[in-house]
């Protein structure tokens, strides 16, 4: 198979939620030497967005989103041990994590993998957590960098409570924050004074060595 069968494989498979199928793809995409990010943006991605405008047309359904999520994390699995950066650089901490109410986490994930292997030490709080363990614990381990994921509309005003809540503990000044996920934009993130929204995982990569002056 070529490139363009293999990618084509890894759309089908996450859109159809086969994760025997979506496994087998990710491995052919190792085999052919396609990189995971290109596996991932190339193949997977565009399928599980056409399974988000499927359901948002009442097309698919909350089983099927499941199916394909989980086809598209078994395929996840196999790619992220073959990122490629440059993991020896000790670049600074990031505290990411997706915020109260929400339990999308692909995104995230994917974000967590590059940061690694671009040389930050970054610590996944998980999913679904309150605002005040964000900056608890942001505090705690004196990261650098606050990364805040949300995919739902309802995500949005936890992104501007974390900020709120840093800024009434006097610690605002001591961390970055950087947002992304669906709902989010750049004109939110200046609207509730985040340092930086990125689009894709590897942006997030770029906004922390930009914000930490690191050169890329
Ligand atoms: C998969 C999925 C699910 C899975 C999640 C599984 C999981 N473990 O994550 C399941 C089936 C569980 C699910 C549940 C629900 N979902 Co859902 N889901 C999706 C779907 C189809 C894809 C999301 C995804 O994984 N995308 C792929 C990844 C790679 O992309 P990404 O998340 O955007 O992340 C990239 C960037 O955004 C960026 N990024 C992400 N985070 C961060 C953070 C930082 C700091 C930076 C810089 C960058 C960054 O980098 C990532 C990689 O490039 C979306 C549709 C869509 N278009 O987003 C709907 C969608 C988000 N879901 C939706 C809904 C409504 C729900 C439910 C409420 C459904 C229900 N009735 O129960 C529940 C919510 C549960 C909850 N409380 O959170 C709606 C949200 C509507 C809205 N505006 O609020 C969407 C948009 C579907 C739709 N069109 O209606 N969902």
């Amino acid at each position: 198979m070529n490139e363009k069968e293999i990618l084509q494989q890894l759309y089908e498979s996450v859109l159809q939620g086969d994760s025997a199928k979506a496994v087998e793809a990710a491995q052919q995409a190792l085999d052919a030497k396609i990189s995971p990010l290109k596996a991932i943006e190339g193949g997977m991605t565009p399928a599980i967005q056409e399974v988000g405008d499927r359901f948002g047309k009442g097309e698919m359904f909350l089983p099927e989103m499941v199916t394909s999520a989980d086809a598209m994390e078994a395929a996840l699995e196999i790619l992220e041990p073959f990122f490629e950066g440059d993991e020896g650089a000790k670049k600074g901490k990031v505290l990411i994590g997706t915020v109260k109410g929400d339990i999308h986490d692909i995104g995230k994930n994917i974000v967590i993998a590059l940061l690694k292997v671009n040389g930050f030490e970054v610590i996944d709080i998980g999913r679904d957590i309150a605002s005040t363990d964000f900056v608890d614990k942001a505090v705690d381990l004196g990261v650098e960098v606050i990364g805040l994921s949300g995919l739902l509309t309802t995500s949005l005003p936890m992104m501007r409570d974390i900020i709120q809540i840093l800024d009434d503990d006097g610690v605002r000044d001591q961390h970055k924050v950087i947002i992304g996920g669906g709902p989010t934009s750049q004109e939110y993130a200046d609207e509730i004074g985040a340092d930086g929204y990125g689009e894709t995982a590897y942006s997030a990569v770029q906004l922390c060595n930009q914000l930490l002056g690191i050169a890329s």
